[in-house]
């Protein structure tokens, strides 16, 4: 290998179950310096308003993303050839501390922004997102392509708390991070706590594809959609592993059936390609709830994907 990047570990030379556990066998490294994308981990689930664990989705997608390799078998990228990628690895995080715990998840990713590198996340549950968007969309909002089963908008839980996993793109919104008008969620489904639940999102502009259109129309024809929303701007991708559906992704906080098969949602993140990717993340797998390892697994892969179309990103605005 001649190449000046990062490189994961060769699995003809040492076996996938032996060695360091990191994102995709990559070197661990302890600065995002000189990296053009970070793989992190943000094991935090203290939004989480139903069944807790994903904290520990980092370490579970490490582990299952040890059968990665190096090459993407439909687009034929190279992610590790075009990109220097490396584990960066989690960021600092306070589980008892809710306020704590975002500000901290804040300042490990601002401190990939400042080092010019994109953050391609796992967390976690969804309220990581949102101090990941305060990182990267500091200067500016930024649209967003969000696969989900929940719009992830409601108000507040509990007696007008406004931070749980069910609220980070309305904050989002409020505090200027995204641009609803550039917002499309897709595979939204399951029941709701009323009538008026997604008003206020529709109300500020955000496109909801929900589940039901999906099928009617099929992958490409919604993606054709999403891209044009997006349009050229800068776009942040956020996948909600509840988007799957629970019979191949059963360890999640919130399980929704009806869902995205696996295949449905590879196809989905690869006709991403050709927007302009400023971040991404895979949220919401809680190993405790499949001791299998099916949700790791869809997440590392899905995980793969995301690097598949960001990588072409960097490779882009490095050739001008
Ligand atoms: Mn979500």
């Amino acid at each position: 290998m001649t190449s000046a990047f990062h490189q994961p570990v060769d699995a003809a030379e040492v076996p996938r179950f032996a060695g360091h556990s990191t994102f995709m066998r990559l070197p661990a490294v302890a600065s995002p310096e000189g990296l053009d994308i970070a793989l992190v981990g943000i094991p935090w689930d203290g939004g989480t308003t139903n069944r807790a664990g994903a904290r520990h989705g980092p370490r579970e997608v490490r582990n299952q993303s040890s059968l990665i390799r190096r090459v993407h078998h439909v687009s034929g990228v190279e992610p590790f050839s075009i990109a220097n990628v490396a584990d960066v690895g989690d960021v600092s995080v306070n589980p008892i501390d809710l306020m704590d715990g975002l500000k901290r998840i804040e300042e490990g990713i601002a401190a990939i922004v400042a080092a010019g590198a994109l953050p391609l996340s796992v967390g976690g549950d969804h309220l990581t997102t949102l101090p990941v968007l305060r990182a990267v969309a500091k200067s500016r909002p930024v649209g967003m392509v969000h696969f989900d089963a929940h719009t992830d908008t409601n108000d507040s839980y509990f007696g007008g708390n406004k931070y749980t996993h069910g609220t980070p793109f309305r904050r989002a919104i409020e505090e200027g991070l995204l641009d609803p008008k550039r917002m499309v969620q897709i595979g939204i489904r399951g029941s709701i706590y009323d009538t008026t639940d997604h008003d206020w999102a529709k109300s500020q502009g955000i496109r909801i594809i929900y589940m039901e259109e999906f099928v009617a129309r099929g992958v490409e024809d919604v993606m054709a959609e999403a891209r044009a929303i997006v349009g050229d701007g800068a776009t942040y991708v956020t996948f909600d592993i509840d988007s799957i559906d629970p019979s191949m992704a059963p360890g999640t906080g919130t399980p929704e059936i009806g869902g995205f098969t696996t295949r449905e949602a590879q196809q989905l993140v690869r006709l991403l390609a050709g927007i302009d990717i400023v971040g991404a993340d895979v949220v919401e797998v809680a190993p405790p709830f499949d001791v299998a390892g099916l949700t790791a697994l869809a997440g590392a892969n899905i995980l793969f994907e995301l690097l598949c179309v960001m990588a072409p990103c960097v490779a882009r605005r490095r050739a001008g």
